[in-house]
C-alpha cells in the first residue's frame, strides 16, 4: 500500500489559548505524529509520503499535483480538536479530486472518535495509536476487507459508524523512530531556537499529575528507554544534521533515573547537540540540573502558571512559590535558560492577582515567558465543568460543524474574555519592555535569523496585536527562511 500523509497549514482560531502574534511566531515544527505513522507503515513494508504543506507553504492545488504524480492508495491526516474543521476542508478537497480512501487519527479521535468520522470526508479513523491499527488495516484493504478484525478502527458500514476494540497500549519503546527522512529538516525552527537543524522529539507519553487545566493529567506514563532515546538522538545528529532538539514530552523529568541515563549517554558520546525540555519545578534539583547542562541542555520550560499560591492550589498544581523561586535560581545558576508558562484567567483571577503574577515573573528574571489564556480544553476537568454549566459541549458542536469558532466561557473567573485578552497582551509588553531585559537578551542572540525572528515578534506584539483577538484571514506562520522554502517549493512543481 502507498500512504500519503498531509500536514495542512492552519490559521489563528478565536478559541485558542494563545494570542495571535504568539501563535504566528511559535515556530515551524515537524509534523511528528504523522512521521511516526509513516515510520509504522514503512516498517510494515509499505510506501509512505509525508507532505508538510504548512512549512512549505503549499496550497491544496500544489499538494493535489504532487499526489496525482505519487499515486497514493490512501491518504492520512492528523486531527486536533482546535484545527479540525480546517484539516477537514483539506480532507474533502483531496478526497474529491483523488478518489482514494482517507484515514484520520490524532488526539481528537480519542475525544470524539465517532463524531470525527461521522462527517463527510474520512472513511476510517484510528482512535489510539497507529501501531497496530495501520498495518492491520492495510492487510485488510489488500485482502478480505474484514474491518471488524482491525484493532482500534472506526469505519462506516451500511450507514453506521462501527468501532473495534483497541486492546493494550503498545510499549512506546517498540515504536520505530519517526520518519524524519520524509521531512525538510533544515526548515524547522521555534521561537527560541538557537541552532540549525532543529527538531522535536517525544520520548515519553503521559503524566501522573493532576493539574485541573491540563488534558495530560492522570494519563499513564509510557517512556522510551534511555538506549532507544539515545539511538534516536544519534540518528538525528548523523543522518539529519540536527544540532538542536526540543523534547516535547509532557514532562521530560518524571523518571529521574531515565533522565540521568540519557544525560550520561549524551555526555559519554560527546554529541554536540543543544536541547530543551519541559518539566515541573519539583522534579529537578541542582545535581540533576548540572548533569543536564553537561549533556547539552540549554533551556527548560517550567509550568509556573501563577504568582499567587492560592491560585496554584486551586489549579491542583501542587507546587509552592518558594519551590518555583529556588528551582529557577538553580537552573539559571548552572547556566541553563529558564522559561516560564503562565496562565491568565485562572479560578479566582482578578486584575490584581494577575498584576502580581506578572510582577512575580519579572522577579524570577526568566529568559522567556508565555502567558496563555486558561481554556476549557477537551478531557480536562474545566471542560467537564463547562459542559455541565452550559448544557452543551462546544468542542463537539465545533467539530460537527454546528457552531462557529468563538472564545469559550470561563465561568471560574469574573474576568471577561475581553479583559483576559487585554491582560495577556499587556503582560507580554510589560515583561519585555524593560531596557535591561532587552539589552541583555539582544547581546545573547546567536544568529541573524534568531535576531530577526525575535525583533519582528516584539514589534508585532506592540503594534499589530489587537487588544481583543480577532480572526486574521491572512494569517501565516512566520517563515524562518523564505528563500529555502521557495527552493523546496520548486521541487514540488
Ligand atoms: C509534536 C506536537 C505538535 C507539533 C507537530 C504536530 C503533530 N502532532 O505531529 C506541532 C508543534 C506542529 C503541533 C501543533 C499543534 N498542536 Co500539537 N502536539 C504535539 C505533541 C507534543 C506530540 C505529538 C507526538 O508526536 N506524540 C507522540 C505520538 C507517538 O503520539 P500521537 O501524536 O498521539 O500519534 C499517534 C496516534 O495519535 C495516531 N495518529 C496520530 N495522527 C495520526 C494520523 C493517521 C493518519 C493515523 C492513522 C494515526 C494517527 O498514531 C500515532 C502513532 O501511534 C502532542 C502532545 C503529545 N505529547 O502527544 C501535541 C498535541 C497533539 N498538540 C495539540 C495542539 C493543541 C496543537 C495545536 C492546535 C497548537 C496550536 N495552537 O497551534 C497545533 C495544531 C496542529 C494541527 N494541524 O492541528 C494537542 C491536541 C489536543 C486536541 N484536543 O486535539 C496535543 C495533544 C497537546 C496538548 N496536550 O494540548 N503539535
Ligand atoms: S500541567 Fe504538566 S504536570 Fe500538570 S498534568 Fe499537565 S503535564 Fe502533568
Amino acid at each position: 500500500m502507498r500512504i500519503a500523509c498531509v500536514f495542512n497549514p492552519f490559521k489563528y482560531k478565536l478559541h485558542e489559548e494563545n494570542l495571535r502574534v504568539v501563535q504566528r511566531y511559535f515556530g515551524l515544527f515537524p509534523p511528528l505524529s504523522m512521521a511516526w505513522v509513516c515510520a509504522i507503515a514503512e516498517r510494515a513494508g509499505h510506501d509512505a509520503l509525508l507532505i508538510d504543506a504548512r512549512t512549505l507553504r503549499l496550497t491544496k492545488e500544489d499538494v493535489l499535483d504532487r499526489l496525482k504524480a505519487w499515486k497514493p492508495d490512501i491518504l492520512g491526516f492528523m486531527m486536533t480538536t482546535y484545527m479540525f474543521r480546517e484539516t477537514l476542508e483539506w480532507v474533502q478537497f483531496l478526497k474529491k479530486n483523488l478518489k482514494v480512501p482517507v484515514i484520520i487519527g490524532g488526539y481528537n479521535l480519542r475525544v470524539y472518535p465517532q463524531e470525527s468520522v461521522s462527517v463527510e470526508g474520512p472513511d476510517f479513523g484510528c482512535f489510539n495509536s497507529a501501531y497496530h491499527t495501520l498495518p492491520s488495516l492495510f492487510k485488510e484493504l489488500e485482502g478480505q476487507r474484514r474491518f471488524h478484525d482491525v484493532p482500534g478502527l472506526i469505519y462506516k458500514e451500511n450507514g453506521r459508524i462501527e468501532m473495534t476494540p483497541y486492546g493494550e497500549d503498545p510499549n512506546f519503546d517498540d515504536y520505530p523512530n519517526p520518519a524524519r527522512h520524509l521531512l525538510p529538516n533544515d526548515l524547522y525552527a521555534e521561537f527560541t531556537t538557537e541552532r540549525k537543524n532543529f527538531t522535536v522529539m517525544v520520548t515519553s507519553k503521559g503524566c501522573p499529575n493532576s493539574c485541573l487545566f491540563c488534558e495530560a493529567g492522570h494519563t499513564s506514563y509510557n517512556p522510551r528507554s534511555p538506549e532507544t532515546v539515545l539511538k534516536e538522538i544519534k540518528e538525528c545528529y548523523t543522518r539529519y544534521k540536527i544540532r538542536e532538539i526540543d523534547f516535547f514530552d509532557y514532562d521530560f523529568c518524571i523518571d529521574r533515573k531515565r533522565v540521568e541515563a540519557i544525560c550520561d549517554g549524551m555526555i559519554k558520546s560527546q554529541i554536540d547537540i543543544s536541547w530543551a525540555c519541559r518539566t515541573r519545578v519539583d522534579l529537578v534539583d541542582e545535581t540533576l540540573l548540572r548533569k543536564m547542562k553537561a549533556a547539552g541542555c540549554s533551556r527548560i520550560y517550567f509550568g509556573i502558571e501563577s504568582g499567587i499560591q492560592e491560585i496554584l492550589d486551586r489549579l491542583h498544581k501542587s507546587i509552592s512559590l518558594q519551590q518555583i523561586r529556588n528551582t529557577i535560581e538553580a537552573t539559571k545558576g548552572v547556566g541553563i535558560k529558564a522559561l516560564g508558562f503562565f496562565l491568565v484567567g485562572s479560578p479566582g483571577e482578578t486584575q490584581e492577582t494577575f498584576s502580581k503574577t506578572v510582577k512575580f515573573a519579572k522577579s524570577l528574571n526568566l529568559d522567556y515567558v508565555q502567558f496563555s489564556k486558561l481554556t476549557a480544553k477537551p478531557l480536562t476537568p474545566y471542560w467537564r465543568q463547562m459542559v455541565k454549566d452550559t448544557g452543551s459541549d462546544y468542542w463537539r458542536e465545533y467539530i460537527l460543524g454546528n457552531i462557529e469558532e468563538k472564545p469559550l466561557p470561563r465561568p471560574w473567573t469574573t474576568l471577561t474574555n475581553e479583559e483576559i485578552d487585554y491582560l495577556t497582551k499587556k503582560a507580554y509588553i510589560m515583561y519585555h519592555c524593560r531596557p535591561m531585559f532587552l539589552l541583555h537578551h539582544t547581546l545573547k542572540v546567536k544568529s541573524w535569523s534568531e535576531f530577526k525572528r525575535k525583533f519582528f515578534a516584539f514589534i508585532e506584539m506592540i503594534i499589530r496585536q489587537e487588544n481583543i483577538s480577532t480572526i486574521d484571514k491572512n494569517f501565516i506562520a512566520y517563515p524562518e527562511n523564505k528563500s529555502k522554502i521557495l527552493s523546496y517549493k520548486q521541487n514540488y512543481k
